[in-house]
């Protein structure tokens, strides 16, 4: 076996080489991945009928990191874990005193803060554009709470959602809501310390049907350059009208140096928070071939555009709410699944794309890309897992340790603050 996987490797290496790409590069990035995993992603969650309980799902928050440390443990990319506060912090920062320390002793540490301006019954007319000053002030102040908690875990992301919208026309005045969002932004933005980043997410639908106050990236973009440069669009791919150019936008907001961060997963017909790739994995690496283009050495040796540089660090995030997967197996089969998306983008022969491109070779120029997408770079993972002292199988480690198993049995099946729960 380990001789086929050399072989393999070198088989690969040489289609790469002939391709311009140098895969000693390609090795080095791949180790630099991060990926973040989302504590509510280790919580029961459910569907609008009602939430699915498993045995095994974690309830507290110190379970989650714990989970989302076996994540890490088992990939080496994804050494930070995101958290939602009302799920997480139930007493604010009461709750999250020795977090820090807790995550650390397992490995990982605390991601992005999200504040939660959408359960709670004040806010069914909206959150920062409710036309009542007194719930505006609610939102603001969680936030600002949150920015407070943010500090405390030493995080330097403030990701916000709103789910403020209006469900029948005539419902709310449009412009007036916009300026309410603007001014509650703006407050939140200029509470945040130096080197933290705001990042802002849209999306198009639900749980508003009429109108969403920040349906898409433009309404985004267009907050965040108001607020100032630390204020970034964040792309959620499910939040996405079905065949919306996602690549497109994310070059786009590249080029803007706005592009903030991605929640990843996938949809098939609306908000599905399925697993990224599970529905259309050339969508993802289209979006990959535009952020490897992005980085600063783009590792095939061909010089890269300037303009294509000087975006704000970029967070990968994955949003994902497993319902009927096992959480923790779907969640390493997830960062799995982006790395795979990366390795192939960076297959690319970008010189033979270029000239393609310039000579209105459509068809060579579509093929490079299907070519990369079609290459096997299995065993350029398992390289660089095995380079970085993991099981080049990431999965079946996971689920051979009996992690699983021990934590279900001691757990079972319990209540707990999250999404649907
Ligand atoms: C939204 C959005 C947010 C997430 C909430 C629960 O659709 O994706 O990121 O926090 O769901
Ligand atoms: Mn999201
Ligand atoms: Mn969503």
């Amino acid at each position: 076996m380990e001789r086929l996987d050399a072989m393999a490797y070198d088989v690969l290496a040489a289609k790469l080489a002939s391709r311009g790409v140098d895969v000693h590069k390609v090795r080095q990035r791949l180790k630099n991945q991060r990926i973040e995993t989302p504590s509510w992603g280790f919580a029961d969650s459910g569907t609008r009928f009602g939430p699915y309980k498993q045995a095994g799902s974690a309830v507290t928050i110190e379970e989650k990191i714990a989970d989302a440390a076996q994540v890490h443990r088992y990939t080496g990319v994804a050494p930070t874990v995101a958290v939602h506060v009302l799920w997480d912090f139930p007493n604010g920062l009461a709750d999250c005193a020795t977090l820090s320390d807790y995550a650390k002793s397992l490995g990982v540490a605390i991601g992005a803060v999200n504040p939660n301006v959408f359960q709670d019954r004040d806010y069914a007319f909206g959150s920062i554009t409710n036309d009542d000053p007194a719930v505006r002030k609610r939102a603001v102040d969680h936030m600002l709470d949150s920015i407070e908690i943010a500090k405390k875990l030493a995080s330097d992301i403030l990701s916000l959602w709103f789910a403020d919208g209006t469900d029948y026309p005539g419902q709310g005045d449009f412009r007036r809501r916009k300026h309410y969002a603007e001014e509650c932004l703006a407050t939140v933005y200029n509470a945040m310390p130096a080197g933290m980043r705001m990042l802002i997410e849209y999306k198009p639908f639900e749980p508003a049907f009429y109108h969403t106050d920040l349906a898409d990236w433009g309404m985004s973009y267009c907050f965040a350059r108001k607020l100032g440069p630390n204020a970034h669009v964040l792309v959620d791919l499910g939040h996405h009208f079905t065949g919306q150019n996602i690549e497109h936008i994310v070059s786009f907001l590249i080029d803007e140096a706005r592009l903030g961060g991605f929640h990843f997963n996938n949809h098939k017909y609306a908000d599905d928070d399925l697993t990224v790739g599970s529905i259309n994995p050339y969508e993802l690496f289209l979006i990959y071939n535009e952020l490897v283009k992005a980085e600063p050495d783009d590792g095939a040796g061909f010089e890269i555009p300037p303009h294509h540089r000087g975006n704000p660090p970029i967070a990968y995030m994955i949003d994902q709410a497993h319902v009927t997967k096992a959480k923790i197996d779907a969640m390493i089969q997830t960062v799995m699944q982006i790395q795979s998306a990366y390795a192939k983008a960076m297959c690319i022969d970008r010189k033979k794309l270029h000239e393609a491109q310039l000579a209105k070779d459509v068809v060579t120029a579509e093929m490079c890309l299907q070519e990369a997408f079609a290459t096997d770079v299995e065993p350029l993972l398992r390289r660089v897992r095995e380079e970085m002292g993991l099981d080049p199988n990431p999965l079946e480690a996971f689920r051979a340790s009996g992690y699983w198993d021990r934590v279900s049995s001691e757990r079972g099946f319990r209540s707990g603050a999250g999404l649907g729960a």
